[in-house]
Order: structure tokens, then C-alpha cells, then sequence
């Protein structure tokens, strides 16, 4: 039994859309560049494109510290543009979501300007101050997400405001009614403007410790995991689905920074009334904590895959994606992007995320294999995170340069930020002016244009593989079993629905593989094969990254 929704059969595209084209050459992607490229997203064939912040930011976090939630970002357009955006989007049969920031605003939100301005301000409230504990000491030891203390002072009042992230994003006091009801109003807002649903950013952190006692040695290494357990946090969600979500027949994703998979079921399950989805990072984050790299196998990253698989439980539904705007591309993290193997793992990798279990997410430029960029030192750097990182580390003399740079260089969110690559032309046809970031130089080999023609390309792999899962209930609602989890290169999952049976089949690595098939399982047809084998040419070798689905017998 399954309980079938739109938001399960969708498959989603995330924009950035400051780097995904730009309309008036001033080197900004924006609404209408967006738009003028919806026939691109369209043909992929997905159903719905969730949209990075579009809101008026001074932009200290890439749109994630809003200044004020009813403007557009003048640098991506007016609202006139963003409704033209929303009806072009419904005229091509596709929906939007957009994100929606409100663990914390921009220190320049008018609410903190006047919250700041005096104690006696009505908006002080808004946000959490608390008195220093003596001398320039902040009131307990939490630490920001990005690292450093979660606390800065005010000098106007003396007192501290809590930030889970850079102090120019305030956190707002959600126990504060007044918050919760301005939230659901912006929200209407928006739902009201034609957008299907909210990707929630850092919603799992809006409901603070009780008390706000400081952290033991243990939960500093990963205060997410205490601050994502506030206890308030399931009332405010189904509040909010109340009020807001249950009256439109909406998608909600929430980030799950901090969440275990035990605890899921209390978001999803549909009995709750809570969220439709979560995004769990266990999957791709594997090979590091924090800013530290670190070794991952193939057989740790399959059994992350089961306990994602199984984490919303019987009543739930869950994601899947390789990539957001937060991490570095898949194929330079997962794959190999060397020139002679990035297509064929970019083909490997999106042929298990977009076949597992879950609404898929593809992220821009995800779908042409685009690659990480090179970093030559700490100036190359626009990401907060990496410059945090560094002034706590290499600045603050704890850790040699040498180390940090290559380790930044891979995990720095730069990686998914360079401008989308359309074609081999001046600035890769993302602008005619200078880009706002540096282009990655791979774009003259690595470029939509480019792959638009060739029928083996990694974009139309994508579009064939998204095709298919549409055609087969059983590709997006069968069972997901993995049937060979102590192989160390070889990823084997099966789908099952009322009797039919399909086999995911992924070589994880660059050399080839003689792989023969767990007992009893059989191939009957080749639906899929990154190779373009036959049927009785796909076993027994694998070749390098090779991939495919077929039906079993
Ligand atoms: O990307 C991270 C660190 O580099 C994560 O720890 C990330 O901060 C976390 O998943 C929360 O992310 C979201 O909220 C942040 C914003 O910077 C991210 O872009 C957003 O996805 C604060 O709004
Ligand atoms: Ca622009």
C-alpha cells in the first residue's frame, strides 16, 4: 500500500539564481534570466524548481539573511518580474517553491533595527538578548554553525544577541507569538503569489534550549544536533502546517541540520501533520566533519543509504540529492572529475540519486557534470563559511595554512556557486557582462550546448532517466532493498512494486569490474545502460563508473 502524492512523483530543480543567467549584463543572475531559461529546466522534465532566497538581503550569506520578506532582491528583479516568473512557469505545467529563512533575519531587518534601538523597543523581543556573564564574556558557550561564538554584543544596550550563523543573521525568538504569527503571515504571502510550497531553511533550529545552558565538551563538536532538539520545535511545525500549509495543497521540505534518522518519523509521518519531507546531510556529507576531509567508502555510503531509505518510516516520504548550493559538486566529491571520467561518474551518480527512493532534487549544473573549481589561496574565497573557517584556524594561529587551503578548497560552497555554464561562448552565455563569481574554466568543455547534441551526454542521461521514473510507479514508489551491501565498488539496489522488479547497478569507481549478481536475481532487460550495452554484454564485466537499471525476471 502507498499513498500516492504529486510532491512524491515530482522531481525538483534548485536554482541559485544569482549564478544561473543574467537578463541586463551587470554580471547578477536573476528572475528574468531564470525565466528565459525555463525551456532548459522544463526538458529535463521535472515538475517543480525550488528557488534559492529572492528576497531583498544585503546578502552577507548568499540571500540567506533577509532584510525584508514582501521585496524581491533588486539585484534579481521586481516583483512584476517574479510574477511573470511564477506564469511562465504554470504555462509550461511546472510549479515553484521558494525557500523560506526564518530561524533568523539580517541584522538590517527593520524588526532587529528596532530591536536593536532600545530595550524597550516592542520588536525587542523578536530576537534573543540576554546579559553578558561579567566582563566581555557572552552568556553561555554556544557556538555558531560556521564557527566562533553565536553571540555578539549590542553596544547600544550592553546585552548579547543570539546567531546561530554570522552575526549579521539574528535569531529570531520563536516563543515569541508575535514571530510565529508574522512567519505565517509572510508565508500566505507568498502562497498567495502562486508558490507551491517552502524549502525550509534551518527550521529544525528555531526552538532554542530551554534555559540556554551551555553545551558539554561533547555536544560542542556538533552543536547542531543539540540546537535542532529545542523544545518547542514539533508545536511550531504543526502550527504551522495548521495555519498555513494544511489549507493549500502545498510541498514543505525542511532542512534536518541536527536531526538524527530515529527522530524523522516525527517530522514526516503524515499523521503528524508536520513537514512532507526532510533533507538528512549524512549521505552528502560523507567523507568529512565540518571543514576536515576525510577517507569514505563505497560500503559506508550504502549503508547510509538504507538507514535514509528506511528513516521516515512506514507513514513517510524522504529526498534524495547529491548536491545543493551548500556542498561541493558530486562528481569532484563522489565521482572523478578528471576530463577522461567526469561524464561517465556524472552519468554513475545521477542514476542512483534520481533512482532510490524519494523526491529527488537535481541542483543546477548538476545535470551537465559540472566540477569544483580551483582555489590558489584564501582571496579566491567569497563563501562566509570558508572565510570563517579560516580566520578561526589559519588566522588564529591553530592551524597551518597548507592544511586548511586544500581542504577548504574542497568543501568551500564557491564549488556549487560558480555561474551555470550554458554554452562555450564569452562568460559560458551566463552574461554579456562580468560575472558577480568566477567562471570555472572547464565550461568550454563542460556546457549545456555542448551536450544538448550528443545523445550519451550526462544531460541526457538525466533526461532519460527522469523520463523513466515517470513511466514506472514502481521506480518511484517500490521498495528500495539493497541486495549487495559488503560489495566495496559496486552499489546493487533493487525497486519492487506489486510484482515487478528493477535493479539500479552502479560501478563506484574509476578501473572495472568483474561483478557477478547476488543468488537469484536475474536481468530480463535493459532499460537504462550508461555503456549502451545489450542485455547479455552488461555482465559479468562492469566498466568503469558503468550504470543502468534493469528489469529482473
Ligand atoms: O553548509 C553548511 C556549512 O557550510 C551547513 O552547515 C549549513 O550551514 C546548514 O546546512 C544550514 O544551511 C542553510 O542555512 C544557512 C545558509 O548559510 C545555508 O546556505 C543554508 O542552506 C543559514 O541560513
Ligand atoms: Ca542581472
Amino acid at each position: 500500500a502507498f499513498d500516492p502524492r504529486w510532491w512524491k512523483e515530482a522531481v525538483v530543480y534548485q536554482v541559485y539564481p544569482r549564478s544561473f543567467c543574467d537578463s541586463n549584463g551587470d554580471g547578477i543572475g536573476d528572475l528574468p534570466g531564470l525565466t528565459s531559461r525555463l525551456d532548459h529546466i522544463r526538458s529535463l522534465g521535472v515538475q517543480v524548481i525550488w528557488l534559492c532566497p529572492h528576497y531583498d538581503t544585503p546578502n552577507v550569506d548568499g540571500g540567506y539573511d533577509v532584510r525584508d520578506y514582501r521585496r524581491i532582491d533588486p539585484a534579481l528583479g521586481t516583483m512584476e518580474d517574479f510574477d511573470r516568473l511564477i506564469s511562465a512557469i504554470h504555462e509550461r505545467g511546472m510549479k515553484l517553491i521558494v525557500d523560506l529563512v526564518v530561524n533568523h533575519t539580517s541584522d538590517q531587518h527593520e524588526w532587529f533595527r528596532q530591536a536593536r534601538s532600545s530595550r524597550d523597543s516592542p520588536y525587542r523581543d523578536f530576537y534573543i538578548w540576554r546579559d553578558g556573564r561579567g566582563e566581555n564574556e557572552p552568556p553561555n558557550n554556544f557556538v555558531s554553525v560556521f564557527g566562533g561564538a553565536a553571540w555578539s554584543r549590542d553596544e547600544a544596550s550592553g546585552q548579547y544577541y543570539l546567531h546561530y550563523f554570522t552575526p549579521a543573521q539574528p535569531d529570531l525568538n520563536w516563543d515569541n507569538p508575535q514571530v510565529r504569527q508574522e512567519v505565517h503571515a509572510l508565508m500566505r504571502f507568498w502562497l498567495e503569489r502562486g508558490v507551491s510550497g517552502f524549502r525550509m531553511d534551518s527550521i529544525c533550529l528555531i526552538s532554542k534550549p530551554e534555559g540556554l545552558p551551555d553545551l558539554t565538551l561533547a555536544e560542542l563538536e556538533n552543536p547542531e544536533r543539540i540546537y535542532a532538539r529545542g523544545p518547542r520545535l514539533h508545536d511550531y511545525l504543526r502550527d504551522m502546517n495548521h495555519e498555513v500549509l494544511a489549507p493549500h495543497d502545498c510541498m514543505s521540505i525542511g532542512e534536518a541540520f541536527g536531526v538524527s534518522y530515529a527522530e524523522t518519523p516525527d517530522f514526516v509521518d503524515a499523521s503528524r501533520h508536520e513537514l512532507d519531507m526532510l533533507f538528512h546531510f549524512n549521505i552528502i556529507r560523507v567523507g568529512r566533519h565540518d571543514w576536515q576531509v576525510q577517507q569514505w567508502t563505497v560500503r559506508e555510503f550504502k549503508a547510509l543509504m538504507r538507514e535514509e531509505d528506511t528513516s521516515p518510516g512506514p507513514g513517510g516520504w524522504t529526498t534524495t540529492f547529491l548536491e545543493n548550493h551548500d556542498n561541493p559538486r558530486s562528481v569532484s566529491w563522489f565521482g572523478d572529475d578528471r576530463p577522461e571520467m567526469v561524464a561517465a561518474s556524472a552519468r554513475a551518480l545521477a542514476t542512483l540519486m534520481l533512482l532510490r527512493r524519494g523526491t529527488p532534487f537535481v541542483y543546477q549544473g548538476e545535470e551537465i557534470g559540472m566540477t569544483d573549481i580551483p582555489f590558489t589561496g584564501v582571496q579566491d574565497f567569497e563563501d562566509v563559511h570558508a572565510r570563517t573557517v579560516w580566520h578561526n584556524t589559519v588566522e588564529a594561529g591553530k592551524v597551518p595554512a597548507e592544511e586548511v587551503l586544500p581542504q577548504l578548497g574542497r568543501i568551500s560552497r564557491d564549488n556549487a556557486r560558480t555561474p551555470m555554464q550554458w554554452d562555450d561562448g564569452p562568460q559560458a552565455g551566463f552574461t554579456t557582462g562580468t560575472p558577480w563569481f568566477r567562471l570555472n574554466p572547464r565550461y568550454r568543455d563542460i556546457n549545456v550546448a555542448r551536450q544538448e547534441t550528443d545523445p550519451s551526454s550526462v544531460l541526457n542521461h538525466y533526461r532519460r532517466l527522469i523520463a523513466l521514473r515517470a513511466a514506472h510507479r514502481t521506480l518511484i514508489y517500490g521498495d528500495f532493498v539493497d541486495v549487495d551491501p559488503d560489495h566495496p565498488s559496486v552499489i546493487a539496489f533493487t525497486r519492487g512494486l506489486e510484482g515487478e522488479r528493477f535493479l539500479v547497478l552502479v560501478n563506484l569507481c574509476s578501473s572495472p569490474v568483474h561483478y557477478i549478481l547476488p543468488l537469484g536475481l536475474e536481468l530480463a532487460e535493459v532499460l537504462i545502460d550508461s555503456t549502451g550495452a545489450a542485455l547479455r554484454d552488461v555482465l559479468p564485466e562492469l566498466a568503469p563508473w558503468q550504470a543502468g537499471v534493469y528489469r529482473l525476471k
